[in-house]
């Protein structure tokens, strides 16, 4: 299987992908989409992924156009744990996988679309400095919604990560979305678990394997 991932190297819906595929020893071609430049919102990646959203992964050697790519980060989530199954990111027990799963829901539709670029653009249009600091604001107020209910969830779930001491997709989706909110200036001590968990990830290879830094296109 030929893979293409169009991606961002700051985009934390990306980022999960990314990391699924290090642990899993994926190694596709990487093409970077800029979000800044409008190359996301272009007529030409709106026929890869409609919403103009980062990440959409490419099928290099299918033929039917209709089978050629999949968007919506955890859709890919899901879609590599089936076919690449011999790491796996859920756990065994039906009702952990299915906590791990509200988990990744709590950030990937309860938290990441709320405080994304194209929300906060909407709510506060200008430029100017008054509305760059409504952004933050509001963003700030998203993540920190999200991260009370994702540390109420995981709690009594956490060993070193948010359902005991292995890595499940619930990590994939909540670090990055640390990674946002250290951006937007918002503290991780109220959130114990979620800090918890953020400072064991990010010594892991696969952490260390996809994290931004990583993909920081030169010059940048
Ligand atoms: N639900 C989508 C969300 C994707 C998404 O929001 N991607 C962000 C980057 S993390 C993006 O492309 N944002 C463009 C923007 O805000 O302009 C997914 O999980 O793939």
């Amino acid at each position: 299987m030929k893979l293409r991932l169009h991606h961002y190297w700051r985009s934390s819906s990306s980022w999960r992908v990314r990391w699924s595929m290090a642990l899993k020893g994926i190694h596709p071609e990487y093409r970077a989409v800029s979000l800044l430049d409008g190359e996301s919102e272009s007529e030409e990646y709106r026929k890869l992924n409609p919403f103009g959203y980062v990440p959409a992964l490419e099928f290099l050697d299918e033929k039917n156009p209709s089978r050629r790519i999949l968007t919506e980060s955890v859709a890919i989530l899901e879609f590599l744990e089936e076919q690449f199954p011999e790491v796996p990111l859920l756990p065994k027990d039906p009702v952990l996988r299915a906590k791990v799963r509200a988990l990744v829901e709590a950030i990937n539709a309860g938290t990441q679309p709320l405080q994304n670029l194209t929300a906060q653009i909407y709510f506060a249009p200008d430029s100017d400095l008054d509305h760059v600091a409504k952004r933050k604001t509001f963003a700030q107020h998203w993540i920190r919604n999200g991260f009370q209910a994702y540390e109420a969830l995981a709690a009594p779930l956490a060993g070193k990560f948010s359902c005991g001491d292995e890595i499940t997709l619930a990590d994939l989706v909540l670090v990055p979305q640390c990674y946002n909110a250290i951006r937007n200036d918002v503290s991780l001590e109220k959130f114990p678990t979620i800090l918890g968990v953020y400072e064991n990830a990010v010594k892991t290879e696969g952490y260390l394997a996809s994290e931004p830094e990583k993909f920081k296109p030169a010059g940048t």
